[in-house]
């Protein structure tokens, strides 16, 4: 079965002689209700600043084929796992059926190597979504196995008009001295305490710095983002002047807004749009408090738009169908609260000493760790020194003991707080499986443009409210994002009943 060499767990196999094949570009797949498509994770080799190593692809591809379904569509993925570890599919974001929502040894059995399963994948929702496995994210993620769900709305008059449209996913990879991929943890994910931060930003599966999109004058990009790194949260900046935010998760806002920035967790998508009104260049940068991160250009050559939707471009759009989808909810804003989760982490009491001290290096007014401010200790940390935990406030049972039941239909009130005052304080992206959810207010400032979430960024100290319509029966994850802090427990189950 194996003939690659396997980098990732830094084990050594004898007789690996050939060479897993390159990575292909990534594909588009147009699909229609009732198509039936296959979905391999592979084990590909990939080419990065001239150093080759392994990773893996779905469908030998980085990011995995792009699906572009109309809403209100369901079709058949066949899977055959090729690589040389347990997998699942999870379809992050999408409101289908349980069964096939990718969660090992809750929704499925895991698919073991050579294995084969096939799933039937719905559409509900417009808007952009992915897909990734929900084994080993720190890894199999990392390595390259994700990719976009592109779904048009069933209505195409929803959006604006624009010249083109852009699909970028955001990712890091962590390179060694010699550009290769530094090895995972073994039983256990490596870098536990903060997750694994990148050293090379990439862009669509290649190194940011050679992402080049070439528009003309005066064009409008819709450009839709996915981040699909293990912890690294992005702040994006598109240069060319005003960015309108458009959408996030479960498609639009209830009005588009202009942003300077967008700030982008892991498992998050946004979706904005920019006007390139001269010729040159434009720059996309990553900025944090510390550090400004090239991603990449917009080339602008001189010839005019044709045609210019320069006119619906300046316009502000309210989005009647949300406003009017979200007004059945709006009697229950002033609910209250019905389950409270706190974000936290138990440290042995050696780790807790050593620990103490460095809190204030990494710690800004934003509440987001942007960088691995202690890389020694992130990456010495056993899992055993320390558990990320969700802990329900009124019952104090943690993560897997949650163990939570609503109603089908019930509209269920959320309180998320994450401590400050912790042994490693730290923001965490929160994905609730298979329902939506609106992010009511944030240290109580309620939130005047609302939109359908899957997940939600709660920065150290803050507490945010959340709505959930609880539409979709079955049994649910609920957990933090960055991989490193769900394989280390920051998980737990909610049961939506008929
Ligand atoms: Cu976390």
């Amino acid at each position: 079965m194996m003939k690659h060499c396997l980098l990732f767990l830094g084990l050594v196999l004898v007789g690996c002689t050939t060479p897993a094949p390159q990575t292909q570009q990534t594909e588009i797949i147009s699909v229609n209700d009732g198509d039936t498509i296959t979905l391999n994770p592979t084990i590909v080799t990939k080419t990065i600043n001239g150093k080759t190593f392994d990773m893996y692809g779905y469908n030998g591809q980085i990011p995995g084929p792009m699906i572009k379904a109309p809403q209100g569509a369901s079709i058949t993925v066949n899977v055959q796992n090729t690589i040389d570890d347990d997998t699942t599919i999870h379809w992050h974001g999408l409101r289908h059926n349980n069964s096939d929502d990718g969660v090992p040894n809750l929704t499925q059995d895991p698919i073991k190597p050579g294995g084969t399963h096939a799933y039937t994948v719905h559409f509900p929702d417009e808007g952009i979504y992915w897909y990734h496995p929900h084994v080993r994210e720190d890894i199999q993620q990392d390595m390259g196995l994700y990719g976009n769900l592109f779904v048009t709305p069933s209505d195409s008059n929803v959006y604006d008009p624009v010249n083109h449209e852009e699909v970028l996913v955001l990712d890091d990879l962590f390179l060694d001295r010699d550009g290769i991929n530094v090895p995972y943890g073994d039983r256990d994910p490596n870098f536990a305490l903060m997750g694994r931060f990148g050293n090379e930003m990439l862009i669509n599966g290649e190194p940011a710095e050679e992402y080049n999109l070439t528009v003309k004058r005066g064009e409008v990009v819709r450009f839709y983002l996915t981040n699909v790194a293990n912890t690294r949260t992005f702040n994006m900046r598109i240069d060319g002047g005003a960015m309108k935010l458009v959408g996030s998760d479960l498609g639009r806002y209830e009005q588009d807004a202009w942003v300077d920035t967008v700030t982008i967790a892991p498992a998050e998508r946004y979706i904005v749009e920019v006007l390139f009104e001269d010729d040159g260049k434009y720059m996309l940068t990553h900025e944090t408090p510390y550090h400004t991160y090239p991603m990449g250009r917009v080339t602008v050559t001189p010839e005019d738009a044709d045609p210019s939707y320069e006119k619906q471009f300046m316009t502000l759009s309210q989005h009647e169908d949300i406003i009017q989808d979200i007004d059945a909810y709006r009697q229950y804003f002033d609910k209250p609260v019905d389950k409270t989760l706190v974000l936290d982490i138990a440290l042995d009491g050696h780790m807790a000493m050593m620990h103490q001290g460095m809190e204030m290096m990494h710690t800004d007014s934003t509440g987001i760790e942007w960088e691995d401010a202690m890389p020694m200790m992130n990456h010495m940390m056993a899992s055993e020194d320390f558990q990320w935990k969700l802990v329900d406030k009124d019952t104090g049972k943690e993560n897997m003991d949650l163990d939570w039941s609503f109603k089908q239909n019930n509209v269920v009130k959320i309180r998320i707080i994450n401590k400050k005052e912790s042994g490693h304080p730290m923001h965490h992206p929160i994905h609730f499986h298979g329902q939506r959810f609106l992010v009511l207010s944030d240290n109580g400032v309620p939130n005047e443009n609302l939109v359908w979430k899957d997940t939600v960024l709660v920065p150290i100290g803050h507490t945010v409210d959340l709505l959930f319509d609880m539409s979709n029966p079955g049994d649910w994850m609920m957990h933090c994002h960055i991989a490193e802090h769900l394989s280390n427990g920051m998980m737990g189950i909610f049961h939506v009943t008929k």
